[in-house]
């Protein structure tokens, strides 16, 4: 049955929209505006965010669902491996009842998404959309053409999905629910377009999501809520720990266009086939190697490390945890998507550290290091804030940052002996 959620789809003001209806042409009008914004977050809101922080038990059904998977008898399919097209995996899934029908909708929304922003980067250069869009975002960011294009895209293809109930983007300044939703009422994350800076020079760029259950004490009742506990609601909905995280992936746009993700069942890569538009499973099951002599860290922020931090640094160039030995190599572009590709297909640690001036780094929490940390265990990684393991850290604030490292277990937990 068709349900009308009548909320508006909060954005920063006077965003210039970029010219994108070509691709989502039927973008519906703003029925109510929310003003709510979770760096102007009222303590009571922050108040009831954090009281439900203390309480969330990343147990509920997200465990159970993992814990109890029921398997339907007579069904013998599982993911063909290499080769198999994105389509046919995410049903085969379904099958298997690893994912739901709902999920299964969302998932194939977000592979459309990456195929249409892998498209428009790669002819960035060339039809004009290099370069600033004229605004920043939430953070203070000055936003690329592209981060304001490439979130319209992700924004309407989970409108149209039919199954996603709110969304969260880097790029978006509070967390929007989606008018119309049939079913599912998946709580979607993102950052659209990670590593933007990098895109005039044609460098490696690249979309994260994250997707969880909708939590049902969160769903808003628009026949009887005003838009204040509606708003409360949608932000608590979203301020869920990474352990709660059903599915997460990326899609990095390089040299060739990549999808991984995990269902909470391994990490699956599929390469985009430009000649018949299809992602195809290039890598089956993904193992980030126990330990690696890479680092890539922004180094240049050294002098504002701890002195703990710098004491580690100084020790990968001299061998790392085996004094002596071969000193580690940097590898640092900037962009924590292809970084954190190369951490997990090669091994070693990818660092975006708290400094003295900004203390809990510059990575966000919901759309950047939970769904890499759950990507990361799922391939026999680590993701930790230095002190935490960040799947753990509940976020009481829909743009809130953390210090972030990741990548092979070893090399995560020698960093972590030195803070
Ligand atoms: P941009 O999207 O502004 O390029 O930021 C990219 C990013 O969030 C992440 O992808 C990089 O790992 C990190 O910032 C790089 O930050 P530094 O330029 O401070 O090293």
């Amino acid at each position: 049955m068709r349900r009308s959620i009548a909320l508006a789809r909060a954005r920063a003001p006077a965003r210039p929209r970029g010219s994108t209806d070509a691709i989502t042409p039927d973008r519906p009008s703003i029925p109510l505006q929310v003003s709510f914004n979770s760096r102007k977050m009222s303590s009571s809101v922050a108040a009831r965010v954090s009281a439900r922080a203390m309480m969330a038990k990343p147990t509920n059904k997200v465990a159970a669902r993992r814990s109890a998977k029921p398997m339907r008898s007579g069904v013998a399919a599982r993911a063909g491996g290499a080769g198999t097209p994105f389509t046919t995996w995410i049903l085969q899934q379904e099958m298997e009842e690893n994912i739901d029908g709902e999920l299964a909708v969302v998932l194939s929304s977000i592979g459309l998404a990456c195929k249409q922003i892998a498209s428009l980067v790669q002819r960035a250069g060339l039809s004009g959309m290099t370069g600033l869009a004229g605004e920043t975002n939430v953070q203070g960011e000055d936003q690329k053409k592209l981060d304001v294009i490439s979130n319209d895209v992700f924004c309407d293809v989970l409108r149209q999905s039919g199954r996603t109930g709110v969304i969260a983007s880097e790029e978006e300044d509070v967390p929007v629910a989606v008018e119309e939703t049939f079913g599912g009422n998946y709580v979607v994350v993102f950052d659209p377009l990670d590593g933007s800076s990098n895109i005039d020079a044609a460098v490696s760029t690249g979309s994260i999501f994250g997707i969880y259950e909708s939590d049902s004490t969160c769903i808003p009742d628009f026949g009887t809520e005003d838009a204040s506990k509606i708003e409360e609601k949608c932000v608590m909905n979203v301020c869920q720990p990474g352990t709660n995280l059903l599915c997460a992936g990326y899609c990095m746009y390089s040299s060739s266009t990549i999808l991984v993700l995990t269902i909470g069942q391994g990490v699956y890569g599929f390469t985009l086939d430009p000649t018949v538009g299809e992602f195809m499973m290039s890598h089956d099951k993904i193992t980030v190697p126990e330990a690696g002599k890479i680092y890539s860290f922004n180094e240049g922020n050294y002098g504002m490390w701890s002195e703990g931090l710098k004491k580690y640094m100084d020790s990968l160039k001299n061998g790392g945890a085996e004094q002596g030995s071969k000193p580690y190599s940097a590898r640092y572009i900037g962009s924590l998507v292809g970084d954190f590709h190369r951490t997990i297909l090669y091994g070693g640690i990818y660092g975006y550290p708290g400094d003295s001036k900004n203390p809990n780094g510059k990575l966000r929490l919901l759309y950047e290091c939970a769904p890499m940390s759950m990507i990361a265990e799922q391939a026999g990684g680590k993701g930790s804030t230095g002190k935490e393991r960040v799947l753990d850290v509940v976020p009481t604030k829909v743009h809130q940052r953390v210090p972030f490292f990741v990548g092979s277990k070893k090399e995560v937990e020698y960093l972590e002996s030195f803070m």
